[in-house]
């Protein structure tokens, strides 16, 4: 046996067998222990074996670093000099990366193993700011980066060349859509077998190596192919900064001889931060323009759209609502970029099927400021609701419309902060949100249904809206689960996420992992459809591994309902699972995860209590709820959806 097995000879019995992968569990105690309490979460083993291991080992030039790590970076650091390369200023391309993603803030990235990754991963491990973590398959990988994101502002997931990143792209592309900062990274082929004729794995089996790269260029603002390790730097802070820059996910791809190769150290953080800043000219222009419109407008309405918070306008939208005093509405995806409990508060706005009294104000609006909309078919609910250009003042990330007047270079946030200094100067204008206020009845508190009585969505919800509290995020997945979302009342502190522009059923799962990790003080509350479930369901078990306490409501209504009201066929039924059973499977021997079945008001409410008391691992409570009892708005929006995809081709 190698000296490994010698080396882990104090490690419990029960793991002795497999003596390769003791030694990668090892290194994980060493990365998890600030935060599962002094041991991984999916390990058994206390970190004390690490310490009496380390007092063996002399001489410990850094923190614990197994032998085989030792070794492996050891062998990186000697070829290095053998090539005469080596200085106090360098590092391995590994190692530049781990300290980039560490100053850019992440505490996580997120990995799934592949051998053109390997040693990838090894340096990274060695970096303690930026702890690894394990997703079952590529697809969840990206969407738990995704979700990382929406919490923290960026993140970066780490996977194998083609079999994993091709997975990976869907959930970039989503990040593209969301407007998210994702860095995907991907392990590629050794440098010598570039040129040379070798078929490898993992590949489409030609000896084109390029179209991993060219792929990756139609869904991100940036991909670099790192092909030497002097580039290594310009092109890893190439990528961050473009992605830190549009908001929008980057790959950066490098082969798996070069990870350990040496470049030159990291230089300050602030190089990789440099933001657009708009053209003063433009900017004045374009607030003077927009302020005239405002002042001379009757009846006019603020709209937050979804790319305000990626964009950093989300407080100057706050100060500018307030300048102006009008009524502010949301659109779907820009749930809580707005106080739901504020007095301006009139809804959210999509179309006839928003928020009571909501688009009848926006459309007879004579001003709409749309700050960083998006007007898609869904949003449009099929193009049936849209404010008119010429009403409307159109807030891009980084070009403004007014009444169809484009003002180039112009950045949100620069905007609607300047645009907010400027209305503080007009009167206020409070007319929408006085109209707004005759239309709108006592909302009627929904009744508490019969406790025995079968479990019914509008009774599911009223319990749901119970749990939300001002520290809760509520997640929402594609399906009725949208609407039910958009009925929620949020408190103050109460945050929403939903992925309307990509709309990829089962995002939810793993994002909710990702955004549970980066956001471990939140109460995270998702709401997500059998069908969805069904994509994603085994990343609840990395939920389950690092006992993160998401409470899961799975609406099991037997199928594709959304689908249904758009256009029914057999091809919307799905095979049933015991969804609450499946979380004894994820626990195995070590978890604490919970399933529940509500079939009745009652089994709901005794799930939600157990649900709040559970704190070291995640509760899926499924709700099992009749086929058709979808919330009246998916019945109108299905058919305008439906009406809008069946247009008939037009004529030349
Ligand atoms: C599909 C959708 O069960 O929710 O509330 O029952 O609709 P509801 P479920 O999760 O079903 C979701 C289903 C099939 N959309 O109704 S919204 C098409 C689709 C998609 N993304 C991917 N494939 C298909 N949106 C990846
Ligand atoms: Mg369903």
């Amino acid at each position: 046996m190698p000296r490994t097995w010698q080396e882990v000879g104090i490690l419990t019995p029960k793991r002795l067998h497999r003596g390769h992968h003791a030694v990668v569990a090892r290194l994980e105690i060493r990365y998890f222990a600030p935060f599962a309490g002094g041991a991984d979460a999916d390990c058994d083993w206390p970190a004390t074996c690490f310490l009496r291991q380390r007092k063996r080992q002399e001489p410990m030039t850094t923190t614990i670093q197994p032998r085989t790590k030792r070794l492996a970076a050891q062998k990186h650091w000697s070829t290095a000099k053998a090539n005469g390369n080596s200085s106090a200023s360098t590092v391995t391309i590994g190692s530049y990366l781990a300290t980039r993603l560490a100053q850019i803030g992440l505490k996580h990235h997120f990995a799934v193993a592949g051998d053109y990754n390997l040693v990838l991963l090894d340096q990274l491990l060695l970096n303690e700011n930026v702890r690894q973590v394990y997703c079952c398959n590529e697809l969840n990988c990206g969407f738990a980066a995704e979700g990382y994101a929406r919490a923290h502002g960026a993140a970066a997931c780490v996977v194998t060349y083609t079999v994993g990143a091709l997975s990976a792209f869907n959930a970039l592309a989503s990040a593209y859509a969301e407007s998210l900062p994702v860095i995907l990274i991907s392990g590629s082929p050794n440098t010598n077998d570039l040129g040379a004729y070798h078929l490898l794995h993992h590949s489409l089996g030609t000896l084109n190596f390029r179209y991993q790269f060219e792929m990756a260029r139609h869904i991100t603002c940036e991909a670099v192919a790192i092909t030497h390790p002097e580039e290594a730097p310009w092109l890893i802070d190439k990528a961050i900064r473009a992605a830190f820059r549009n908001r929008k996910p980057v790959y950066i791809e490098i082969p798996c001889n070069l990870s350990g190769a040496l470049c030159s150290a990291p230089g300050p953080r602030a190089s990789l931060l440099d933001l657009p800043e708009s053209d003063p000219v433009s900017l004045g222009a374009a607030v003077d323009a927009a302020s005239a419109f405002l002042r001379k407008s009757v009846r006019p309405i603020l709209l937050a759209g979804p790319r305000l918070r990626p964009y950093g306008g989300v407080r100057a939208f706050h100060g500018l609502a307030e300048a102006v005093g009008c009524g502010v509405a949301v659109m779907p995806s820009a749930k809580g970029f707005f106080p739901e409990e504020h007095a301006q508060y009139i809804g959210v706005y999509l179309g006839s099927v928003g928020s009571p009294g909501c688009s009848e104000l926006v459309e007879s609006a004579d001003a709409v400021l749309a700050a960083g909309p998006i007007f898609n078919d869904y949003t449009t609910v099929g193009w049936s609701s849209q404010p008119a250009v010429s009403k409307t003042i159109h807030v891009d990330p980084d070009r403004v419309h007014v009444a169809g007047v484009t003002y180039n270079n112009v950045f949100l946030n620069d905007f609607l902060a300047a645009l907010a200094e400027a209305a503080r100067k007009n009167p206020r204008n409070a007319t929408t949100l006085i109209e707004f206020r005759r239309t709108q009845l006592e909302s009627a508190q929904p009744p508490i249904a019969d406790p025995d009585a079968p479990l019914a969505r509008a009774e599911m919800c009223r319990q749901i809206q119970d749990v939300i509290d001002p520290n809760t995020t509520l997640i929402v997945e594609t399906g009725d689960s949208w609407f039910n979302g958009f009925n929620m009342a949020l408190p103050d502190g109460a945050k929403f996420e939903i992925e309307m522009q990509y709309g990829h059923i089962g995002w939810s799962v793993p994002a909710t992992f990702g955004y549970a990790l980066a956001a471990p003080d939140r109460r995270i509350v998702l709401m997500v459809g059998d069908g969805s479930f069904q994509l994603t369901a085994q990343e609840v078990c990395q939920m389950v591994r690092l006992k993160l306490p998401v409470i899961i409501f799975l609406v099991n209504n037997r199928g594709y309902t959304i689908e249904v009201e758009i256009h029914d066929g057999p091809y919307n039924n799905i095979k049933n699972w015991d969804y609450a059973g499946i979380m004894s499977v994820f626990n195995s021997t070590d978890g604490d995860g919970r399933g529940f079945r509500a079939t009745t008001g009652k089994e709901l409410a005794a799930a939600i209590q157990d649900a709040l008391a559970h704190g070291t691992g995640p509760t899926l409570i499924e709700c099992t709820i009749d086929r058709d009892d979808c919330t009246k708005q998916l019945m109108e929006w299905g058919s305008r959806v439906a009406a809008a995809n069946g247009r008939a081709p037009q004529r030349a």
